[in-house]
């Protein structure tokens, strides 16, 4: 049996174990990226690490997050950042530069290469054909300081790609099929592996669109093989150097096949409030429009925004319309001002953003109460956008322009024609907006402000452990759910005493005032619990307010490493009717937690408020994290932390 593109990559950097589906591996990670929402805090980690420089081949820290600078807490978050950058022999791309994933794909992805990311969405460089995989912060920071990093081998999903996208449809709606078909956790524990004839009829860009939103249905990460397109598009960059074709063996074995015919997809949207809410845009027609923002990881490059700009040239935003574009990348903007496109855009009544992540992740542009926004971004969960009861669809940058103009959701294929665009033979290349590390680093002193906190320890793991059911929560809470983001919350990712008040707000807004009330305690949850977002914070947070256990039906991969990272116990319902048995508020008791960690994969509860009612849960913990936990964080067993 031949070999699978992953595996190819991945045998290449196997550090410990074996390549067999289920069991725990450590790869040679050889790039990371950083960006300043979750930057601030792997920094730190890195730094109680004690490397004086990181040992990855290449490693940059990005500014795309926190721009608003609203308060002082940004800009000296961003000095913080530079400094420990230039210190430490990271390479630094400053605010305006772009957003990570547009950029990374753009000037530093490298087939075959392993990258990895404190952001979630990391995978996008797959696209390229990178292994490229998002994590907390801590095991960011593990990997610059020359770290493994650690992961249960995932099955290994082929998508077989055939014909060709039909007009008006782009990458987005495969995605969106995808998401349809397989729902935000039809991917835990998976990697998307891209093959077929169909594959050569996508550009770079388009790839990128859907490794980047296979974040979404929860996989490890996507990957698509490097073949001629990449070749087109590294050459486009100046990077021709780069590139090396790679492909799965002809007769390589796959845990799963997903065939997809691409001349038969049509336009796509994710309706309110996931992203696997997914319809046709022709059954929403009539619905009327408030806000259209174009723009974020998923789809702000040259191409996305030229369609876009070509849709509106010579037309005017819809009056009742607000049409928001924030480019992916300086290189992006740069190119559609001199070509004119940017021109285009602003005649047409759009407002134009900086390069950054910005409504995405509730950066500004807020809708109004009860509005209907159409975003080309990849979560639509409640709230997110700042507004609690917007309503949120997620959509390809065609729907996206063809509905601001008539200010209905409207399917792109109703405008005639659709407008070819060419990739450039050569991208406008600049890199003076990434600065690289010094050269003198004995002599950057590392800029602290008044915002940046100490990291919290845990104390190790007791023998027994009690504490309420600080609270219960349904399916497919996310981390947006759990530490939530927006212009209000995001300056404080470097406080965690400040953020933790946030902890569940939109759920439970008295929850972090109980939790420190009742001393701690533990929070129930469903399946997939603790999709999306990469943030540590959900962890870190948590366990500043005392949580010590987490007990679901099942987990989203980051959030479960993270909270072993902090050294809190991710446990799993064996029994699914206990999780009905079991109430907020009710006391539960684990008299042998410590013993029983070690030596069964059951852990004994006993329930004081319903009777001493017994219940086990199960965990599937490797012994390195069973160690990690007792020790009460991987942090602790790096004590010099400040
Ligand atoms: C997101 O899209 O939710 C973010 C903001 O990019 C996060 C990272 C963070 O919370 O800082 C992610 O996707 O990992
Ligand atoms: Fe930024 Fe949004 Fe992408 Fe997250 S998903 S990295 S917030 S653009």
């Amino acid at each position: 049996m031949g070999m699978s593109l992953t595996y190819r990559i991945l045998s290449g950097h196997l550090v410990a174990g074996n390549l067999k589906t289920g069991e725990e591996i450590a790869i040679k990670i050889d790039r990371t990226l950083t960006q300043d929402a979750t930057g601030t805090m792997a920094y730190l980690q890195f730094e109680a690490i004690g490397v004086p420089k990181v040992k990855t081949e290449l490693s940059v820290s990005y500014i795309d997050h926190n721009t608003l600078q609203t308060g002082f807490e940004n800009a000296d978050d961003h000095r913080f950042l530079q400094t420990v950058a230039s210190k430490y022999g990271i390479y630094y791309s400053k605010g305006g530069n772009g957003i990570c994933h547009q950029v990374n794909i753009e000037r530093f992805g490298v087939p075959g290469k392993t990258l990895l990311g404190s952001d979630s969405h990391t995978p996008t460089a797959g696209g390229v054909g990178m292994i490229a995989i998002g994590a907390g912060g801590l095991d960011v920071a593990v990997a610059m300081g020359g770290g493994a990093f650690y992961m249960n081998v995932p099955k290994i999903v082929l998508v077989r790609l055939t014909g060709k996208l039909s007009d008006w449809v782009s990458a987005k709606d495969v995605i969106l099929e995808l998401l349809r078909r397989l729902t935000v956790k039809g991917g835990v524990g998976k990697i998307f592996e891209y093959g077929g004839e169909g594959v050569k009829t996508l550009s770079v860009p388009e790839r990128g669109v859907i490794t980047n939103m296979g974040a979404e249905l929860g996989a490890t990460t996507s990957v698509f093989p490097s073949d001629e397109k990449t070749m087109e598009f590294l050459k486009a960059e100046g990077r021709i150097s780069d590139y090396t074709p790679l492909e799965a063996d002809a007769d390589a074995s796959y845990d799963e096949i997903i065939d997809i015919d691409l001349s038969s997809l049509e336009t796509l949207a994710a309706k309110p409030h996931m992203p696997d809410q997914v319809v046709k845009v022709s059954e929403l027609k009539g619905v009327k429009v408030d806000q259209v923002a174009i723009g974020s990881c998923t789809n702000s490059s040259y191409a996305d925004l030229m369609t876009v700009a070509a849709i509106m040239k010579g037309k005017k935003v819809h009056p009742d319309v607000s049409l928001v574009i924030s480019p992916g990348s300086r290189q992006v903007f740069e190119m559609i001002a001199k070509n004119g496109a940017l021109a285009d855009l602003i005649a047409s009544g759009a407002r134009i953003l900086e390069s950054t992540c910005g409504p995405c992740i509730g950066m500004g542009q807020a809708p109004r109460s009860g509005a209907v926004s159409l975003r080309t971004f990849n979560r639509n969960f409640e709230g997110r956008s700042g507004t609690k009861d917007a309503k949120i669809y997620l959509v390809s940058v065609q729907t996206a322009a063809a509905s601001a103009l008539t200010g209905y959701i409207t399917d792109p294929g109703t405008l005639g024609k659709s407008p070819e665009i060419k990739m450039p033979e050569k991208f406008d290349v600049d890199d003076s907006m990434v600065l690289p590390p010094s050269t003198n680093p004995e002599e950057i002193e590392v800029y602290r402000g008044p915002n940046i906190k100490p990291l919290p320890i845990k104390e190790k793991l007791p023998e027994a452990v009690v504490g309420k059911v600080l609270l219960k929560v349904g399916d497919n809470i996310t981390t947006d759910h759990i530490m939530p983001a927006g212009s209000r919350i995001l300056p404080l990712r470097s406080n965690i005493p400040a953020i933790s008040k946030y902890v569940f707000e939109s759920i439970d807004p008295l929850f972090s005032e109980r939790a420190l009330k009742e001393g701690g305690g533990l929070v129930l949850g469903g399946e997939n619990y603790g999709q999306g977002s990469s943030r540590e914070h959900a962890a870190l947070a948590p366990m500043y307010l005392g949580v010590k256990a987490v007990i679901a039906k099942s987990f989203a991969r980051i959030h479960f490493a993270n909270l072993v990272n902090f050294g809190i116990l991710p446990l799993i319902f064996e029994n699914m009717a206990d999780y009905d048995k079991i109430e907020q508020g009710d006391e539960l008791y684990a008299p042998y937690i410590l013993k029983e960690l070690s030596e069964c994969k059951r852990i004994t509860f006993i329930n004081k408020t319903k009777g001493n009612a017994e219940y086990k849960f199960k965990h599937n913990l490797t012994d390195r994290q069973i160690k990690i936990i007792k020790e009460g964080g991987l942090l602790n067993e790096t004590k010099s932390v400040r």
